[in-house]
């Protein structure tokens, strides 16, 4: 069976563009898939950040994901850092990649603008290294994401051709998923950037937001004056981005779903009905799960035992070929 591996940084609030963007389609995927997932702890040490909220972000993210619906009996649901083989290969990766490709990191221009001229740490900027690790680690053929990561899978495939090229086979070089509808769900204030957990306010919306926020957010979304209905992503980036959530939500095409509609009212509407009923099931499962935090912590920790038996193997392998002797 071919293997899938993805992440999801505990940075906070789980959004809509997560949702459709990357885990619908994990959902999907551990079906007819060896699926590995992980909660990337050591990625969200690269901000700043409260030691507590990491701790309570963290659980909460693993309770959500299972709540979305991965099966930790079918699939390998682990903390990052419960498994010691990724920070030791990103070592290696660090030393595969050059400063050139991490500078030409839109992720890191984008997040060390964002922080102005504040700390910005070494660890924002080897990122991507500690990402292929994650990648690398499992043999992985496919990295289920959304469409912002397209340069973090495309750097990591580059380490993985180059590392094999200079020191004999050593990984599988894997592929990026990007999902069709919902890839780059937009923030409903402001059409023209992500959703993101870091921009939180009106333009986002949360999995475990309340109904009535919901519906208010989504009848306040910006559209434009033109009242057309129509699928256009330059031209009317607020309507087309409520399309594509309606599309996500549902299973349609954006492009069919426009001429059922003459108006942006019943649009929104439909949108907001649709994600309410998407994140109903989500947030039943959820309380049920906040209710028993050791039972996800037991999870989690079979999990890890499961990644590290495939991590370590895969290690050693490339320990041995990059030349150091086995301790
Ligand atoms: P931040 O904005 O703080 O970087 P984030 O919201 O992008 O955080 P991540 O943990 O970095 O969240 O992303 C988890 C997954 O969700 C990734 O696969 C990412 O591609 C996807 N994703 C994030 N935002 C969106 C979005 N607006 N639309 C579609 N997919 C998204
Ligand atoms: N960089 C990703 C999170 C991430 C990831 C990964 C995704 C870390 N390691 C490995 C896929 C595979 C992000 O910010 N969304």
């Amino acid at each position: 069976m071919q293997r899938v591996f993805s992440g999801i940084q505990p940075s906070g609030d789980l959004h809509l563009g997560n949702l459709l963007g990357a885990l619908v389609k994990w959902v999907d995927m551990q079906d007819d898939h060896d699926a590995i997932y992980c909660v990337v702890d050591l990625h969200a040490l690269t901000l700043r950040h409260d030691p507590e909220e990491l701790r309570r972000n963290t659980i909460e993210l693993a309770q959500l994901l299972i709540a979305v619906g991965i099966d930790p009996e079918r699939a390998i649901l682990f903390v990052q850092s419960h498994v010691p083989q990724h920070p030791q290969l990103a070592w290696l990766m660090e030393c595969t990649v050059s400063y050139g490709e991490l500078s030409r990191m839109t992720a890191f221009k984008d997040k060390s603008n964002r922080d102005g001229t504040k700390f910005i740490s070494a660890g924002l900027f080897t990122y991507p290294a500690l990402q292929a690790a994650d990648i690398l680690l499992y043999d992985t053929d496919f990295v289920p994401v959304g469409d912002d990561q397209r340069q973090h899978v495309e750097i990591t495939r580059d380490i993985a051709e180059r590392f094999n090229s200079r020191y004999g086979d050593t990984f599988v070089v894997p592929e990026h998923v990007i999902p069709p509808a919902g890839a780059r769900v937009m923030d409903l204030q402001h059409p023209d950037r992500k959703m993101s957990k870091s921009e939180e306010g009106a333009g986002t919306v949360n999995v475990l937001e309340d109904f009535k926020a919901v519906e208010k957010k989504f009848k306040r979304a910006v559209t434009d004056s033109d009242m057309e209905v129509r699928y256009d992503i330059e031209a009317k980036p607020g309507v087309s981005n409520l399309l594509s959530i309606l599309a996500g939500a549902t299973g349609g095409d954006p492009v069919a779903l426009a001429d059922n509609y003459e108006q942006y009212g019943p649009l929104k509407a439909d949108t907001a009905t649709a994600v309410i009923e998407l994140l109903r099931p989500i947030q039943e499962r959820f309380a049920e799960l906040q209710a028993d935090p050791a039972e996800t912590e037991r999870l989690l920790k079979v999990g890890a035992d499961k990644a590290e038996a495939i991590a370590a193997e895969v290690l050693a392998r490339a320990k041995t070929n990059v030349g150091l002797l086995q301790g």
